[in-house]
């Protein structure tokens, strides 16, 4: 396996409308991410990712850019990113930026020409189609609800777009459109920035024949459909010749629609494609066949199904992502662990997780201080547009609202998006002044300044994780082994190298359990997430131990 520093990396995501305010208005900005540095920091990450920071209508907070080379004006300015970036660098970690290329803002220059007349020199930098018999070119459904497909008055044509009609999907098809993406990217990596995150890459290249989709089951439509089109590998080699080759960055591409069949063609090294992807395999876990909306108990067979074949699928060429959440997503320890009675140790195992597989590692921000779902008690303190949209069409269909609500609780994208909590102060100090989005009222209990405090928090344990993945290269590059894979209470695995062997045991049950397979060798603990450690082969409710084999 070849060594990279992309590979060793851990990686932290930061969402900075809600990560710390530093002018009173209540939203996150470029300014509060420079205070927090010292933070982040301290927790031992090598890269940061920040979300958007483009200029934007802020439809979809940010995944909707007007303008691709200047800073969202809530954010700061592009003095603020140059000096954010300076200072990011200065502190030895890295920064990588998000790419948005399937689709920008209608407020756009390109989509202000696009939409004037079929003849304008941007009219082909969209999807623009006539409608079929008195309605829209197709029956596609968007990803926010309602059809993909927006009619426009002055051209009296229908333009694409496969998230809100804000979000014009560009046509890739088009050379210009593509060389205006590659010189977007050069004119970031110039800046020496360190990478991109690539947002719904996989939905670059589509079905353009545009044929109606047979059946209705969401998922199924957009891997027949939306993603993985006939272009998507020709457009990203090219973008890895023409740009991507010449520095030297890493790259993670988001994307639904990308599975087992498909994942090793984005990744694959010789491929000379993209570095890691992001695929959603266990972030559907708990979708039923009504999509996310639509919730089913989840099952630890089939979530470690998902790391073991992604592993499989990945080793011997590719590198794989690992992740339990980010900024579209419930909160991880509410989803995978337990935040009530086990919330300390849930949250403690997770990281353990996290940080012990093998492939570079995302943490989403207040996830190292085990920030969990908010409920709501009224839809009016909801600001996600796939939240809202998904409320106006259950209420057009008839759902009963209450059980609505409590679905909107479990599964909205507002539940990682509320502002990071860093102390008890009033809004969490997160801001002085009343937030965009209210603050989890658990941020008394639940903030960085009382973990700093507590050698025994999650945040310190997040730490300790770190700093123990870095020192034992085993857990980074090291081979991967499941046990018990059926099991549907504990996940269990080896990681080892040359030099070192590890056994990693976790309880994902609210009850004591004993691990009763033999192994070969003289066990130490090394890593425990309970104080009161235990080298025995109990578990306790939610208990993470990493013992090292050795003489195995
Ligand atoms: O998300 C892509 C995506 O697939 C999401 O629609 C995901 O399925 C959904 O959020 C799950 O609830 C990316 C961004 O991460 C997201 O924030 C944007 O809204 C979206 O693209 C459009 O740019
Ligand atoms: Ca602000």
């Amino acid at each position: 396996m070849k060594k990279n520093w992309w590979k060793e990396s851990i990686v932290y995501q930061i969402y900075p409308r809600s990560f710390k305010d530093s002018n009173k208005d209540g939203i996150g900005d470029i300014p509060g991410i420079i205070e927090k540095l010292d933070y982040i920091s301290s927790l031992g990450v090598d890269v940061i990712w920040v979300c958007p920071v483009y200029k934007s209508p802020n439809d979809d907070n940010g995944y909707d850019i007007s303008d691709y080379r200047d800073i969202m004006n809530e954010f700061g300015t592009m003095t603020d990113f140059d000096k954010l970036l300076t200072e990011v660098h200065l502190r030895d970690m890295k920064l990588v930026m998000d790419l948005v290329p399937n689709h920008s803002s209608d407020e756009h220059f390109w989509f202000q020409e696009s939409r004037k007349s079929k003849d304008n020199p941007y009219r082909d930098y969209y999807y623009w189609r006539p409608g079929y018999q008195g309605g829209p070119p197709n029956n596609w459904p968007s990803f926010f609800g309602g059809s993909v497909w927006q009619y426009d008055e002055i051209t009296e044509e229908y333009y694409l777009h496969l998230f809100s009609k804000k979000q014009p999907d560009l046509n890739w098809e088009n050379p210009k459109v593509r060389q205006e993406i590659y010189d977007i990217m050069r004119f970031w990596f110039d800046k020496g920035i360190d990478g991109f995150r690539m947002d719904v890459i996989s939905l670059i290249s589509k079905r353009i024949d545009f044929p109606d989709a047979d059946i209705n089951q969401f998922n199924e439509i957009i891997t027949r459909y939306y993603a993985n089109g006939p272009r998507v590998h020709e457009f990203l080699k090219e973008m890895h010749d023409r740009v991507l080759c010449e520095y030297d960055i890493m790259t993670v591409g988001e994307g639904p629609g990308i599975d087992l069949a498909n994942g090793a063609e984005y990744v694959g090294e010789s491929r000379g494609q993209l570095n890691m992807i992001f695929h959603f395999g266990h972030m559907f876990i708990d979708n039923g066949p009504g999509g996310k909306y639509d919730k089913i108990q989840w099952l630890l067979p089939d979530f470690k199904r998902v790391f073991n074949e992604w592993d499989e699928l990945l080793k011997e060429d590719g590198w794989g992502s690992i992740f339990l959440g980010n900024h579209d997503f419930p909160r991880i320890v509410s989803r995978f662990g337990n935040d009530r009675e086990y919330w300390k140790e849930s949250a403690k195992l997770l990281a353990t997780l996290l940080l012990s597989l093998r492939g570079t590692t995302y943490t989403y921000q207040g996830d190292e201080i085990g920030m969990t779902n908010v409920a709501h008690l009224s839809i009016e303190d909801y600001r996600d547009i796939e939240t809202l949209n998904s409320w106006k069409e259950a209420e057009a269909a008839g759902r009963p609202m209450d059980d609505f609500l409590k679905i909107v609780h479990l599964n909205s994208r507002d539940n990682a998006r509320t502002p990071m909590q860093w102390d008890d102060s009033t809004y969490g100090g997160f801001s002085l002044e009343q937030p965009w989005i209210k603050v989890n009222p658990n941020y008394n209990n639940i903030n960085v300044a009382s973990q700093e405090e507590d050698p025994d928090s999650i945040l310190n344990y997040y730490r300790k994780m770190i700093r123990f993945r870095k020192s034992n290269p085993a857990l980074v590059y090291g081979d991967y082994k499941c046990h018990l894979k059926e099991d549907p209470n504990l996940f269990v695995y080896e990681r080892w190298d040359d030099q070192k062997h590890f056994l990693i045991l976790l309880n994902f049950t609210d009850h004591e359990i004993e691990y009763q397979e033999e192994i070969k060798g003289r066990l130490e603990l090394k890593i425990n997430n309970y104080n009161t450690r235990n080298k025995s082969m109990w578990l306790r409710p939610w208990e993470a131990k990493i013992f090292e084999v050795i003489n195995s």
